[in-house]
């Protein structure tokens, strides 16, 4: 038996902190200063290694959540009045809220520990637009991740973490979760880690929908192919409410590398048209209107930013273009001294190529390649592929409990950040409802949640256990896959083709073509309707009984079957909540064909759970509350 060549390492803390990310970074710093107090331990648990690993991995150009409250710049109602509108109607305003209050806090931490900020002549952060401030940020991630680090090695033998171990499952004593089961991806060892309570900061899921770039851009996203849905599984499969699974995240970006756009209409002020030059956000404003109150508010939400785009591209009139040349033109031509005005523009030349080789270097790349000159050059941009992911303009994650001194009735239960499983915690892109949170909030995040799953090791003093039983039937279970490839090796000499099993890119790209195609996919326009989704469970319910063939050779692909089969569950929990929403609220996200429009009686959540004890979905509507202290 495989197995047998798997030494089994129990690790026993108070908190575990799931994921190395933003949010673990965040949870992690607090987490020390409040364990030292209550003698508890900490242990950090990630997949890959924190100095580059999650979202920030390449590094950032901007932190997109600063609200400047003591500079008096914004309010924290404008905040949440702000996300809100971005969200059609759609955000817990107790969650942004409580981040909101404390994330300026996080981004002087950031500065303290040696992030370089953007400084105006007066020594004052320089703003992208109203909520996001400049970075030279390619150090980003290992400024923040040493800073974690540090914070846990303060606390002695108390303080652990782990990194290249891959957390496939929550471990659950009754209603409580104590615990998570994984493997190193780099040796035969199977982990165990008991827990008081645990912290679900595991991010987003990426590769869930087929890509734009296949064959040779295979692995290019926006959004990192390593958040491969761990964040969402790891709820779901404890039995926890889930909320916004429809609202996927579908960015505009630089065509074929992924570059972001904020840059270019925020600080550039560049605009976007269709192949004939035309604005489209100008010539198709009316229909904005057909989306009001949101498609007529200040900004534009994202995903009516990409709907205009997408009828643009419908109607034949692409390649759109985001045209950088003009922008940068503009921004020169009201400098009468010739001298003045040829520094402005290499100092433009030079933070137009930073901002890309500080978060998304391929885009950099691509411009040289194709002789690209942004000073002289429009660029195309085109919609992504869909991603999961809270924490910027989607909005899935599990159902948390909010701040006690804000929340209304119905969203708070206890511990701040708590999803609906005792113990359990989540934060980040893990989290939903609270959209916007971005770097900065992400940490933040982290570090409300920290403390809060701190409080719970307190009250909750006694020691979590759980038979040898379970942890045999975890370990056989997770390493199938191994087992499962040495039986059958044999059988065939592709091992691509082989009856016996399923390699994990295969299932992927099979289960990339169900969501691509039935559930609204880039290939056929974000469109889908009742009959399509239908047919699409039908698929991932194939799927899912051919998960417990998946084969693996090694642990890297043991580490790609369960990837695999986290983002099966992310792309189930997606259908079903589709199809509960009967009607079309974030066109340009998805579109429903068989419900086109927006209804009042949808202004709600849409919420979901896998339970556990019968195996079966559950479908509730959440209604929306403001604050109670506002
Ligand atoms: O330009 C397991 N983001 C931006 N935020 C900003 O503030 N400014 C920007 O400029 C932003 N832009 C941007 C952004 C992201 C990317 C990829 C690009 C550009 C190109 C968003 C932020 O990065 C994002 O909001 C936060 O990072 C979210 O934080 P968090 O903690 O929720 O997710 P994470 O950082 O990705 O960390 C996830 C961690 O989980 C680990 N993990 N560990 C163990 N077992 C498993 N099974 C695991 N699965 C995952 C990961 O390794 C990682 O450590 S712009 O586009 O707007
Ligand atoms: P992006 O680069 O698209 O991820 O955007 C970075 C930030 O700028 C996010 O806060 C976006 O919501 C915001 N943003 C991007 N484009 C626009 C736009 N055209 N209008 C208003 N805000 C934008």
């Amino acid at each position: 038996m495989i197995s047998e060549q798997f030494e089994t390492v129990i690790i026993e803390t108070d908190l575990l902190i799931v994921g190395g990310g933003m949010a673990a970074c965040g949870a992690a710093f607090e987490a020390a200063h409040w364990a030292k107090q209550h003698k508890l331990k900490v242990c950090l648990v990630d997949k890959a290694a924190m100095e580059r690993s999650g979202a920030v991995a390449m590094g950032l150009s901007a932190i997109n959540l600063y609200l400047g409250l003591k500079e008096g710049k914004n309010t924290i109602s404008d905040y949440i009045n702000y996300v809100k509108t971005d969200l059609m109607g759609i955000a817990r305003d107790d969650l942004v809220a409580n981040i909101a209050r404390h994330v300026d806090s996080t981004v002087h931490l950031f500065e303290k520990w040696g992030l370089p900020i953007w400084k105006d002549e007066e020594g004052k952060y320089v703003n992208e637009g109203r909520w996001q401030i400049m970075i030279h940020g390619e150090s980003y991630k290992s400024i923040v991740s040493e800073a974690a680090k540090n914070a846990l090695k303060e606390l002695g033998e108390d303080g652990q973490y782990f990194e290249r171990v891959f957390i496939t499952e929550p471990i659950m004593n009754g209603d409580r979760c104590v615990g998570a089961a994984g493997f190193s991806v780099r040796e035969n060892k199977f982990y165990i880690f008991k827990a008081k309570s645990v912290l679900d900061v595991m991010g987003g899921a990426v590769h869930v929908f087929r890509p734009r770039s296949v064959g040779e851009g295979l692995g290019r996203s926006w959004y990192p192919p390593f958040n491969s849905g761990a964040g969402s599984y790891f709820t779901l499969k404890a039995g926890a409410e889930m909320t916004c699974q429809e609202v996927r995240f579908v960015p505009v970006r630089f065509k074929d590398s992924y570059g972001p756009v904020g840059a270019w209409f925020l600080l550039f002020k560049a605009k976007a048209t269709n192949a004939k030059g035309e604005d489209y956000m100008e010539t198709r404003a009316a229909e904005l209107e057909k989306w009001a109150p949101y498609g007529t508010a200040k900004p534009t939400p994202a995903n009516l930013r990409n709907y205009l785009m997408m009828l643009e591209v419908e109607a034949g009139n692409g390649p759109i273009y985001m045209r950088t040349d003009e922008a940068i033109r503009e921004l020169v031509a009201n400098i009468p001294d010739e001298k003045q005005a040829k520094r402005k523009l290499k100092e433009l030349e030079s933070e137009a190529w930073e901002d890309f080789l500080d978060m998304t270097v391929s885009q950099a790349l691509n411009w040289a390649a194709h002789n690209i000159m942004p000073e002289e050059t429009p660029s195309e941009i085109a919609a992504c592929e869909p991603y999961f992911i809270s924490s910027h303009s989607g909005a899935s994650g599990a159902w948390i409990s909010g701040p006690a001194d804000l929340s209304p009735e119905g969203y708070h239960w206890g511990y701040t950040n708590m999803t609906t499983i005792k113990g359990l915690f989540a934060a980040g892109d893990a989290s939903g409802a609270s959209s916007h949170k971005f770097s900065s909030g992400s940490f933040t995040e982290g570090r409300i949640a920290a403390k809060s799953a701190l409080a719970f090791c307190a009250d909750n003093p006694g020691t979590v256990s759980f038979t040898e039983d379970q942890i045999e039937a975890l370990k056989t279970r997770i390493l199938q896959p191994l087992q499962t490839f040495e039986e059958h090796k044999n059988y065939a000499n592709d091992e691509d083709v082989n009856p016996n099993f399923i390699k994990p890119k295969m299932f992927m790209f099979r289960l990339q073509k169900i969501m691509d195609e039935y559930a609204g996919g880039a290939s056929v326009g974000f469109k889908t309707s009742e009959k399509l989704m239908e047919k699409g469970l039908e698929f991932l319910q194939y799927m899912h009984e051919d998960s417990d063939k998946l084969a693996a050779k090694d642990l890297n692909e043991l580490m790609r079957c369960w990837e695999n089969i986290h983002r099966l569950w992310q792309a189930d929990a997606h259908i079903r909540t589709m199809l509960f929403r009967e009607e079309t609220r974030w066109p340009g996200y998805y579109f429903r064909t068989d419900f086109p429009e927006m209804k009042g009686d949808w202004k709600c959540f849409a919420n979901c759970r896998w339970n556990p004890e019968t195996t079966e979905w559950e479908m509730t509507k959440r209604e929306i509350k403001e604050l109670t202290n506002k």
